[in-house]
């Protein structure tokens, strides 16, 4: 393809507007186009990226048995009222009317529309298993978008939904679709890792992120060095702990602790380490109760352990005037001792505390010597805390270690929560009518092309994967002779009858300007062809990776560069 012929327009000022290296980049090399906010028009160099992505998710969907359909974008109310999600979702489900005042919404996900046509369409056992997927636009009101394509309002999503006769079969129908995603993400040519993951509000059983690895992403995974544990921070589990005081207890004691709220302030003004310590952090449920949760002062608490614990699925820290109304004091000086119709649940770790110090329920005062059972009652003891770096892993006790990712997909073992409530049964071999089990299974396209940019540039531009990028090769002819116009054209000729995927920098302009644009872009190749070269009888060709250069004759350049796209 030809620029002159392409809408490219690219831009040499970095869009104030853009925090994120691939948002950046993106709209630069001029791929992308805001329309709205999160919302973005693909040009032809952006489309090419999502529509290689699209591509090799089909093939690999399609070997491991799923089916490509196509839903409709809206869906209407009817079926998100059976499933309690019409009114689960707040306003990041985006509404409509038709002309009838019918409510519909926008498609954030599809399991109410796959449920239906399942139950209304599949009879037997015999069907099954069936594994049904589309490529489609998905529309999810975000409060604050940011970040372009990786957490746009309406994005390109992949989606699969499987239906299993038992338990067993779902398992397999869930396994081959993690293995189809780790070929899906090899094929594309990224660095990334599948990690054990929450399953969150959608209920089901188990749950594995695949995780591009980027320093600029926003998840935190922590995994065993050459082991196969990895997992999301929010969902590794904690080991409960070896170490466990036999001090003795000694007397409860107040002491006054003057302006003292952070545990960094009690430690210094008490010199004690913050592992003596125990924090209470006041939670209020949906349905505003209040529960206090107790971590070690070194430590974090993990809300979605305790979500997990308490049956409730969005606590959040107390207001300021609740906590003084339960604690009689500021913030900063809750304590479990005295708190009177508080539940109270503990991580594990502070069970094997003795002696510690807490928060006095009373304005700038702390207890000294405090000790479960003694001075308060615990509820529930569990793993509630957030695991870090440095903690045994839970599978062989070696240190985890922790890296930064993108979640680009996500497959879950749903069970029958959607089954159940929307009754999509089948008859079994018995002739029994039998629920079926649900698997789904999300992939990001246009956050996967957003991944790979963070994952894959340097201070010039992007550096593509081959598999995914807009173009192989960037001709770069930095003359108007004729001699290099000839060469360029038959050199174009040549790749493209090699079925290779060329763009010719055709435009009038600087040889600064068309390598500052290349490099921009990221093709894997750049070849420029100008007068001292030829005269010479080479033309240069760059990797974009290693910014490696090789001088070839012109007639062997189209073989080489056949050899080297075809060993990726
Ligand atoms: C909603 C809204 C936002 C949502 C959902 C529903 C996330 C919702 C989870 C999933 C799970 C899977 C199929 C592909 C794999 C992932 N945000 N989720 O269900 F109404 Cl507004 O989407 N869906």
């Amino acid at each position: 393809m030809r620029t002159s012929q392409v809408l490219i327009p690219t831009l040499r000022e970095d869009p104030v507007e853009a925090e994120i290296v691939s948002h950046r980049l993106m709209l630069r090399a001029g791929m992308i186009r805001k329309v709205a906010a999160g919302i973005y028009t693909y040009l032809p160099l952006g489309l090419r990226v999502i529509r290689k992505i699209e591509n090799i998710i089909r093939q690999e969907m399609n070997r491991a048995g799923a089916q490509e359909i196509l839903m409709p974008i809206l869906s209407p109310a009817e079926l998100w009222r059976e499933t309690g999600r019409w009114d689960f979702y707040g306003k990041e489900l985006l509404r409509c009317q038709d002309r009838h005042d019918r409510d519909f919404c926008f498609g954030p996900t599809h399991e109410e529309v796959i449920t239906d046509l399942f139950r209304r369409e599949v009879r037997s056992y015999r069907q099954l298993p069936l594994n049904c997927y589309q490529i489609q636009t998905k529309f999810r009101d975000e409060i604050r978008p940011r970040f372009g394509l990786m957490r746009g309002r309406e994005f390109i999503m992949k989606d699969a939904y499987s239906f299993d006769r038992d338990e067993e079969s779902a398992r397999v129908s869930y396994q081959k679709m993690y293995d189809a995603y780790e070929r899906i993400f090899t094929r594309c040519g990224l660095n990334f890792r599948p990690v054990e993951a929450d399953n969150g509000m959608i209920g089901g059983s188990m749950s594995h992120e695949f995780m591009v690895l980027a320093e600029t992403g926003e998840e935190t995974i922590l995994y065993e060095e050459g082991g196969t544990y990895a997992a999301n921070v929010e969902r590794a589990e904690v080991l409960p702990p070896t170490d466990v005081s036999t001090d003795q207890p000694l007397p409860l004691e107040t002491v006054s602790t003057p302006g003292m709220k952070t545990v960094e302030d009690v430690c210094k003004f008490l010199s004690l380490t913050p592992d003596h310590l125990v924090k209470t952090l006041l939670y209020q449920t949906p349905d505003n109760t209040i529960v206090a949760v107790l971590v070690r002062g070194d430590h974090e608490a993990n809300e979605i352990k305790v979500n997990r614990l308490l049956g409730t699925t969005e606590i959040i820290l107390a207001d300021p005037e609740i906590v003084t109304k339960v604690t009689s004091a500021p913030v900063g000086f809750a304590g479990p001792v005295g708190l009177k119709n508080i539940r109270i649940v503990a991580d594990q770790a502070v069970q094997g505390m003795k002696n510690f110090v807490v928060g006095g329920n009373a304005n700038d005062t702390h207890f000294l010597n405090v000790n479960c059972d003694r001075d308060f009652q615990v509820e529930t003891f569990a793993d509630l805390r957030q695991a870090k770096a440095g903690d045994p892993s839970p599978r062989t006790n070696a240190p985890l270690s922790s890296a930064k990712g993108i979640e680009v997909g996500h497959v879950f073992l749903l069970g029958t929560k959607y089954s159940e409530a929307m009754g999509a049964n089948f008859l079994d071999d018995q002739g029994k009518d039998t629920m079926a089990i649900m698997g789904c299974y999300g992939i990001g396209v246009s956050r996967t092309a957003a991944a790979s940019i963070e994952q894959n540039h340097d201070a010039k531009g992007m550096i593509w994967p081959t598999p995914i990028a807009p173009f192989h090769v960037h001709l770069l002819p930095v003359t108007n002779s004729e001699l290099v116009q000839e060469t360029t054209e038959t050199l174009y000729q040549s790749l493209i009858e090699a079925e290779i995927e060329v763009l010719w920098d055709d435009r009038d302009e600087r040889a600064g300007v068309k390598f500052n644009d290349a490099d921009l872009i990221g093709a894997p190749y750049h070849v420029t062809i100008g007068d001292k070269g030829l005269k010479n009888g080479v033309i240069e060709i760059k990797h974009r990776r290693t910014g490696e250069m090789v001088k070839v004759a012109p007639s062997e350049a189209t073989s080489y560069l056949s050899q080297h796209l075809a060993s990726l």
